[in-house]
């Protein structure tokens, strides 16, 4: 592990993200490492996980790695995805996944967060899925995250606008479960994860798995699958895309042109 760092509290295990250089982006190695972090956390039967910011930088995470963003025509988030599969980890986890989040959340990284059981934000945080901002397709999972978490005005609000919501509107919108002070932060967490660690362990994975499998029980014909998927294929085969990818790394705003 030298991404994020790991440890562990009676019940509990601690991922730390560790990757100041790219303000915590969601690399595959990083993304790996929390897999297995994951992984020995559930092997050891830890009933809570958290999920921290350990860099003193003001960004929770930049979101996925863009320098990782397949951009030749392939599908940058198929299934394979290395943020695809943390994700499920953290659905599928056997017991509860808690963002604990200090600073501003990007893009995949939102996607991260809200896939936890929990958020726990302090004031300076601040959520934004951005795939508008670089012309991304995001992935059709992807978006039922967030129609299944937030009203859809909401969810339709910021994926259009791509613009960040503070943690006091996020938790006003119901995004995350407590906003804290800094000097708050531990103690709330301790105060969650002890009373979780005293709760029927077998309940609370039982109540995951439920959570896991009525979420993601949307249905969709194969037929209107497909005709997503094609929609998707025309974004991320688009000049758009690569323009977006472009313009992040020569530090300029894109110049989208609908093609
Ligand atoms: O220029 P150097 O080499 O120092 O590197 C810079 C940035 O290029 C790098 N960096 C990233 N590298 C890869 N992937 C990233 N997501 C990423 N973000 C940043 O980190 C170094 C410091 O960045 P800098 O100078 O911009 O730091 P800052 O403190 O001024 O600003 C922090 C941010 C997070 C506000 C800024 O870096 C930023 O806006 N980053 C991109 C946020 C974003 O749009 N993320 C979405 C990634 S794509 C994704 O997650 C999904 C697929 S989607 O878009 O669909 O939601």
């Amino acid at each position: 592990m030298n991404l994020i760092e790991i440890d562990r509290k009676e019940k509990t295990g601690i991922i730390l993200l560790n990757s100041p250089h790219n303000r915590n982006a969601l690399s595959s190695t990083l993304l790996n490492e929390i897999r297995e972090a994951l992984d020995a956390f559930a092997a050891e039967g830890r009933i809570a996980v958290i999920i921290a910011n350990k860099t003193n930088s003001p960004v929770w995470s930049a979101g996925h790695d863009i320098a990782e963003l397949e951009h030749d025509g392939a599908d940058p988030l198929h299934y394979g995805n290395s943020l695809e599969m943390v994700l499920r980890k953290i659905e599928a986890y056997p017991g509860v996944v808690i963002a604990a989040i200090t600073g501003s959340v990007w893009g995949g990284a939102c996607d991260l967060a809200i896939t936890c059981d929990m958020i726990i934000a302090d004031k300076t945080a601040t959520f934004a899925i951005t795939p508008a901002k670089l012309g991304i397709a995001y992935n059709t999972w992807g978006v039922l995250h967030f129609i299944n978490k937030l009203p859809l005005n909401i969810a339709k609000e910021m994926f259009f606008t791509a613009a960040p919501i503070s943690a006091e509107r996020a938790l006003r919108v119901g995004l995350i479960n407590h906003t804290v002070e800094v000097e708050e932060f531990p103690a709330k967490l301790k105060e969650i994860v002890e009373m979780i660690a005293a709760r029927a362990p077998l309940s609370i994975k039982l109540f995951k798995e439920q959570f896991r499998a009525l979420t993601n029980a949307a249905t969709l014909s194969p037929k209107e699958f497909e005709h997503l998927q094609e929609l998707r294929r025309q974004v991320f085969r688009s000049e758009d895309y690569k323009e977006g990818i472009r313009s992040f790394f020569e530090k300029r705003p894109p110049n989208f042109k609908g093609q």
